[in-house]
């Protein structure tokens, strides 16, 4: 473990890109949940994604310019749709507008400049028909009774949801040459008996998996298997204030901060941090012994918004 995290522990500062199909609604990463929209709903996102202006030499390029060593891409968010060619679900981007495999692009631009590449997969899934509804899904009842998410589940099969994210983690980890990290997302405590822990996600199978097809990779602790020995390789305080990242001290972690408030692209949003705010982040996280990744949320059409733009300008200007 410790020979694999030298390269992470070195960089500091990485650049976390969310990117997917609720780029196009423009508000949240989450709106298919916080809208309660189902996948009919949901379609015209796919309808219409078509990113036309997608050219990620320039968000590598921008990535370098400030000081940023390693990226991860959403190769699957939470709405389930897949920026990669998979043989094993037809919602993904190939069967889009963008007629191609992007994760092939993403990795191939990022390596020319010089920079780690890593890839962030869902392990919720809100579209895949296998995947049971539970308290954070889109569809999740108002009754919470188990009578009642027993009806809703009837036909669901977590068993072959897990070979699904198998099939394509395989994937993922066997097409694109050597994936320096994986951040698997997100395992979450059993809440009245209607949530997901470890054992539903098959987390200690998969992350043998994982270690098997890229024994190099560095896996981040969302899988939920603290007790588990070679369970995780850092962990990760999300938003938290630069307060409290000095509690990290000691510990191996990243911590994971957004320009705005969102992850994905949210147009009117008008929380953007300013540049003090931003360098503040990096020296705070870095003088404690940790690493700050930065999250942009391109458009739908596939450029970097262009608040993001001028504070990526901002830090290289200060690198
Ligand atoms: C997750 C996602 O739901 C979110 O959309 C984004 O991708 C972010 C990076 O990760 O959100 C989480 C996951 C875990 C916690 C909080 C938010 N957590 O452990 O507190």
């Amino acid at each position: 473990k410790q020979k694999r995290m030298e390269w992470w522990a070195d960089s500091r500062f990485g650049m976390f890109i969310h990117w997917g199909l609720y780029s196009g609604a423009a508000r949240h990463e989450w709106v298919k949940h916080n809208e309660k929209i189902d996948n009919a709903g949901y379609q015209k996102y796919f309808d219409q994604f078509n990113p036309d202006l997608f050219e990620p030499k320039k968000w590598a390029h921008a990535a370098k310019a400030a000081g940023m060593k390693y990226a991860v891409l959403t190769t699957k968010h939470h709405e389930g749709f897949c920026l990669f060619d998979s043989k094993y679900t037809d919602y993904k981007a190939p069967n889009t507008g963008a007629k191609r495999d992007l994760v092939r692009e993403y990795v191939n631009a990022y390596r020319a400049e010089g920079l780690k590449v890593g890839f962030y997969y869902s392990l919720l899934d809100w579209h895949h028909p296998d995947y049971t509804i539970d308290d954070i899904h889109p569809q999740s009842p108002k009754d919470k009774s188990d009578a009642s998410y027993a009806a809703l589940n009837k036909g669901r099969d977590m068993a072959k949801y897990r070979q699904y994210m198998r099939n394509q983690i395989t994937e993922l980890l066997t097409n694109y040459g050597k994936i320096d990290i994986l951040w698997l997302d997100f395992s979450f405590p059993q809440k009245n008996g209607h949530g997901k822990g470890k054992d539903d996600w098959g987390s200690v199978e998969l992350l043998k998996l994982i270690r098997k097809l890229q024994p190099g990779i560095i896996v981040d602790n969302r899988l939920n298997l603290e007790e588990y020995k070679d369970g995780a390789d850092f962990e990760t305080p999300e938003q938290v204030s630069t307060a409290e990242l000095a509690k990290y001290r000691g510990k191996t972690w990243e911590t994971c901060q957004t320009f705005s408030g969102s992850w994905g692209y949210y147009r009117d949003e008008n929380t953007w941090k300013t540049h003090r705010q931003l360098l503040d982040l990096l020296i705070t996280s870095v003088s404690n012994g940790g690493n700050l990744i930065l999250n942009v949320g391109p458009t739908a059409r596939g450029e970097f918004d262009y608040r993001a733009t001028r504070a990526l300008d901002s830090l290289a200007s200060w690198m």
